[in-house]
């Protein structure tokens, strides 16, 4: 059988975390505050319910938390509409609850990592109403432009153009106050910033100021690719139409409808990245602790690429997000070697690879590919190179919760207006509490009404508590390679990925002077004997240090490589006792 590999040769040289590298092998966890722990019994996550579940987090060994947004908002769109960048949602807490999270994080040797939103605020922001006052300093803060007649009432305007929300529908909307409209290409209630006033790129480092003088060890960057539009001035005045995708699954007011040339991924966007990247290591200098930046942009490699930086320019590190578009429930051993290699092939010499399985916008990994490749998916995100991100509840492999059209809040969901067909948009099933226990409102919150979002109905069995008493669950597997995750040869050892058939992937990670670490994940539902004895570098003797649910392997059993069975679904993490090569 022919046997294809790749290997990535190791860049880091050291191996310790120490504050200036922490970043390059973290494990980042993504806590949706609204869902995680309710500290106070309102039916909504807060943030002393945060800090409550902090010596979880410590015990699983992650790195740092990153918190999605946990600013004053209306909450439109669920905090990602913001009203004040420097104040805390009364509903998550108080600035002080907020310092008291940093103090406890800090303890316990987490740091915390803040979602930044530079595409737009919420319309209640003090900066959006004084610009629809065209108050003076203010009238250039958001992109603002005239409507063009309405050919058929001569006492109302139509939008300035055809382009269209994130979210469905205009992107712009008339505002009586100023009698222009504003562009929002996410919720209405979300108005685009316009960074061609130096004003607000001035506005915005301030905040990044703000939480770092409160210790935060950085950001992750939402929606960067939207920042810039185009410069009416190039094009007579007028911002264009955009033209048509020809992509006929869309109606004409579907995102997909247009083709986003004149609203996405400008040039100008990369050069605010790195100004920021500078301000970062202003405080880089000071304190010693690297600021971490990542940037969410779903978008093509090449333009994904140059978020990383240029020759001159250090910048941010973008977001991966092939385990999620490209892996699908029935991707092969050799899709899933194809989706690793092709992005690190691709990124540049020297910088730090990404792998994200899920978040708040994704159908979760269990429903998305079925529950028996959750610990398939996770052995593979942490025993990669680079930072690993987990959104809350993959480490127990939750699935997506149901929530009815009557239940359902998010705005890309409701703005469909389709009681039958809301669920193809709708977000909140990946949003529904964390199970952590089988008592009510699966012990994330006492309150004796609804929860925001209902708690998925599997809670009972599927939950933390029953997954740490049970003998082997998805979290004592997740558990047990993140611990290995710290160890010399996954932190900066060499990459190889070998496809050992249609449905065996074997990801070894060896660095010379260390025990190496081989993972095997077995995808299809037939059993196989496994024979490495091609891979030359591994020695002959392993030692099992994670097993996943569906393998009848016990940690601490002995491995030959000559002879390894791996059943149906079963992922495994292998420890050479040898030092390496
Ligand atoms: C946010 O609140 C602070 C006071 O806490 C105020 O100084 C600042 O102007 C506000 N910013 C916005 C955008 O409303
Ligand atoms: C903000 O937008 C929402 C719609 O998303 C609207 O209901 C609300 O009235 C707006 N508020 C302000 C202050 O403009
Ligand atoms: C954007 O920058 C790239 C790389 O520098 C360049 O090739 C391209 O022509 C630029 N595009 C525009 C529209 O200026
Ligand atoms: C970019 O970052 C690297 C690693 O932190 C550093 O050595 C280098 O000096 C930085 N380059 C610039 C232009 O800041
Ligand atoms: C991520 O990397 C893969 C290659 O592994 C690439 O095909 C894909 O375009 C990238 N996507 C994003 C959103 O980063
Ligand atoms: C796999 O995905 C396809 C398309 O999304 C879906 O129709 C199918 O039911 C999924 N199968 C499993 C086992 O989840
Ligand atoms: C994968 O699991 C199936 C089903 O148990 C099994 O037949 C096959 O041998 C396994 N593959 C390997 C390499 O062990
Ligand atoms: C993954 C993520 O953070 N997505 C966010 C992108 O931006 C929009 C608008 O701010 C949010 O609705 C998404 O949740
Ligand atoms: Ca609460
Ligand atoms: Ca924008």
């Amino acid at each position: 059988m022919r046997v294809a590999t790749l290997l990535v040769l190791a860049v880091a040289a050291s191996a310790a975390a120490s504050d200036a590298d922490w970043w390059q092998t973290a494990l980042i966890y993504q806590i949706y505050p609204r869902s995680f722990k309710d500290s106070d019994g309102d039916g909504i996550g807060d943030l002393n319910g945060i800090t409550e579940k902090l010596p979880y987090l410590q015990q699983l060994g992650v790195d740092a938390i990153w918190l999605s947004p946990i600013y004053l908002s209306p909450m439109y769109d669920f905090g990602y509409d913001i009203t004040n960048y420097t104040k805390i949602a009364p509903e998550y807490g108080t600035m002080e609850d907020f310092d008291n999270l940093m103090a406890k994080a800090k303890a316990l040797g987490i740091r915390v990592v803040l979602d930044y939103v530079p595409n737009h605020t919420g319309n209640e922001s003090e900066w959006f109403i004084k610009s629809a006052q065209r108050e003076a300093g203010y009238e250039n803060y958001y992109i603002w432009a005239d409507g063009t007649p309405d050919p058929n009432d001569a006492s109302t305007t139509l939008p300035p153009n055809n382009w269209v929300s994130n979210f469905r529908k205009s992107a712009w909307e008339y505002s009586t106050t100023r009698g222009q409209y504003y562009l929002h290409q996410f919720a209405i209630g979300q108005p685009d910033l316009n960074y061609r006033e130096a004003k607000v790129q001035e506005e915005m480092k301030n905040v990044l100021r703000f939480w770092l003088d409160k210790g935060v060890s950085g950001f992750r960057v939402d929606a960067i690719n939207m920042m810039y539009e185009v410069d009416p001035n190039d094009y007579g005045g007028v911002y264009p139409d955009e033209p048509l995708s020809g992509d006929e699954d869309a109606a004409a007011d579907d995102y997909n409808y247009l083709s986003h040339i004149y609203t996405r991924d400008l040039n100008e966007t990369y050069n605010v990245v790195y100004d920021w990247r500078d301000l970062l290591d202003e405080y880089y200098m000071t304190d010693g602790e690297y600021k971490i930046m990542m940037t969410e942009a779903y978008t093509e490699l090449t333009l994904m690429i140059r978020y990383y930086g240029t020759d001159t320019r250090n910048g941010s590190i973008p977001f991966n997000f092939s385990f999620l578009e490209n892996i699908k429930n029935n991707s092969n051993a050799r899709d899933m070697k194809l989706v690793i290699d092709k992005w690190m092939t691709y990124m540049p010499n020297g910088k730090t690879a990404n792998w994200v399985n899920g978040n708040h916008d994704q159908s979760r990994v269990a429903s998305r590919q079925g529950s028996d490749r959750v610990d398939a998916m996770n052995l593979l995100a942490l025993l990669l190179p680079g930072v690993a991100l987990t959104y809350q509840g993959e480490e127990i492999g939750m699935l997506d919760g149901e929530v009815t059209w009557e239940q359902t809040v998010d705005p890309q969901a409701c703005n469909t207006d389709d009681p039958i067909n809301y669920w193809k948009k709708s977000r909140d099933p990946n949003r529904t509490p964390y199970q952590w226990d089988s008592s009510a409102h699966a012990g994330f919150s006492t309150t004796t009404g609804d929860t925001w979002l209902p708690v998925a109905s599997n809670y009972r069995t599927l939950n933390l508590a029953a997954q740490m008493a049970a003998e082997k669950s998805h979290y004592k597997f997740y558990k047990d390679v993140l611990a290995v995750r710290k160890l010399p040869a996954v932190r900066a050892g060499d990459l190889e990925t070998t496809v050992i058939s249609e449905s065996v992937l074997v990801v070894s990670r060896l660095l010379p002077g260390y025990p190496g670490v081989v993972g095997i994940v077995n995808l299809s539902d037939e059993e196989y004997h496994l024979d490495l004895t091609s891979i030359k570098l591994l020695p002959v003797q392993m030692r099992v240090v994670a097993s996943g649910v569906d393998c009848p392997h016990k940690k601490d059993e002995w491995m030959r490589k000559s002879n390894i069975t791996v059943t149906a679904h079963c992922a495994l993490l292998l420890q050479t006792v040898r030092k390496c090569c």
